[in-house]
């Protein structure tokens, strides 16, 4: 089997880089996206979002025709599904507690636009992060936009169409280079699926390509995340309990660290991007009653962002006492950034952006971001200013740490009224 056509479905933070790995190594790539200026901004040799490396990958991609962009799919002999799969509006409801439920709309769109392109021994991969049970479904939705074709559901290893959920496992910051060295779980329907996409990712992949049935690689990808979500939860408790005991948490940790088989993760903000935050309620979803740590590890973390905006008000409270000439109209909170880890410009699920957006619509004064990886806020942050470091540093009042921007890392800066969610300062 020979992949030399390959659709990467959804540009985003994944499909992109991974459809430009593939061209670099001279693989004929459709990237489609419903976005018409990611599609434009592509197909100039430039990208839309901000990852090392990326843009010289794709620009030389475009350049050399192996990776163009388009709207609508084209024929292809291999498939990968790259897209969001975010939440239903509406929570689901079990026992009385709101669990958020998985909107697999995305992926049902995404498999009806290639169902209409597909030819026997095409490959079909879903890589979005998924809830257990989803590569099935997409199955299903294939089978039913294209009954003249047989499918690994009903068909097994005859089926014309392999289908596989190869799970993505890259950190943004670090994609290209987890691209290529990561291990893959492979999970095909079948196992000649799996071998179909072990021959595909190899074209790149250094790392060893795993293979598993796709609900058991669906459920690796959530527990992967899942762990690291209880972890960082376990870090977000400690510093909630040092404030509360007046140990300084950041040392705290690091003298537990020094023990060999403990490694605590930092405390922060909250837990933000589209995957840490998320995919452990895929999990809490189906299994309510079984997954209680996780559920907790969820509920911790998302409790961390009004925990930082109550200290940023006893800060106000402070400088208030401190100033009895001034009104909180007078005073100024700066936020040192919006994203939702450092040095990227990616805002999903930030609790950065969400705490800054908070305290604008609460506090009199002004609020002031600081962002070196934006260069507006306007269309998600209307009433606050974005301002450089040096601006914020000489003349806010309040300053409220964010995220561990390098930038931020290398100026050393020792103010009164600080809340330092990060232990930089
Ligand atoms: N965070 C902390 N404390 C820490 C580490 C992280 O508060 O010690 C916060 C970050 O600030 C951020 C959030 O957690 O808000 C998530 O950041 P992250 O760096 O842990 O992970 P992501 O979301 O960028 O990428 C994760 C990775 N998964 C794991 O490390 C298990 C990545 O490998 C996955 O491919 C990615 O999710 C994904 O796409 O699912």
């Amino acid at each position: 089997m020979s992949f030399n056509h390959i659709s990467v479905i959804g540009l985003g933070y994944i499909g992109l880089p991974t459809a430009a790995m593939f061209a670099s190594r001279k693989k004929h790539v459709i990237g489609v996206d419903v976005n018409q200026h990611a599609v434009d901004t592509i197909n100039k040799g430039e990208i839309h979002i901000v990852e090392p490396e990326l843009d010289i990958i794709v620009h030389a991609a475009v350049t050399e025709g192996y990776l163009k962009a388009t709207t609508t799919p084209e024929p292809a002999d291999a498939f990968l599904i790259a897209v969001p799969t975010p939440f239903k509006n509406s929570e689901g409801e079990q026992n009385g507690i709101n669990i958020p439920e998985p909107d697999l709309t995305y992926i049902q769109k995404a498999s009806q636009a290639i169902a209409s392109v597909l030819k026997p021994g095409d490959l079909v991969i879903l890589e979005s992060t998924s809830p257990v049970g989803a590569t099935e479904q997409m199955a299903d939705w294939l089978a039913e936009s294209r009954p003249d074709l047989t499918f690994p559901q009903n068909a097994g290893e005859k089926s014309d169409i392999r289908i596989a959920h190869c799970p993505e496992r890259v950190l943004p910051g670090h994609v290209v280079r987890e691209l290529v060295e990561n291990d893959r779980v492979i999970g095909g329907m079948t196992p000649k699926c799996s071998q179909a996409a072990i021959e595909l990712y190899k074209t790149f992949v250094e790392g060893e390509c795993v293979t598993t049935n796709a609900r058991t690689a669906e459920m690796a990808k959530l527990t992967e995340n899942s762990c690291r979500d209880v972890q960082i939860a376990f870090a977000n408790e400690l510093s909630l309990i040092c404030d509360e005991l007046d140990i300084d948490v950041w040392e705290l940790i690091s003298l537990a660290n020094r023990h060999p088989r403990i490694n605590i993760l930092q405390p922060g903000p909250g837990v933000g991007g589209h995957c840490i935050a998320v995919d452990p309620w895929f999990i809490v979803s189906k299994t309510p009653e079984q997954a209680k740590i996780i559920h907790t590890a969820r509920q911790v973390n998302d409790g961390k962002p009004s925990w930082v905006i109550d200290k940023v008000k006893l800060e106000i409270a402070n400088f208030l006492q401190d100033n009895p000439t001034k009104t909180a109209q007078d005073i100024v909170v700066a936020c040192y950034g919006l994203a939702f880890k450092p040095d990227i410009d990616d805002l999903r699920e930030s609790p950065a952006l969400n705490i800054t957006k908070a305290l604008s619509n609460m506090h009199a004064g002004s609020v002031w971001a600081v962002e070196p990886n934006i260069a507006s806020v306007e269309n998600v942050l209307s009433t606050v200013e974005l301002t450089s470091l040096e601006n914020a540093q000489e003349n806010a009042d309040i300053h409220l740490v964010l995220v561990d921007h390098s930038q931020f890392k290398a100026s050393k800066f020792n103010t009164k009224y600080l809340v330092d969610t990060k232990g930089i300062w």
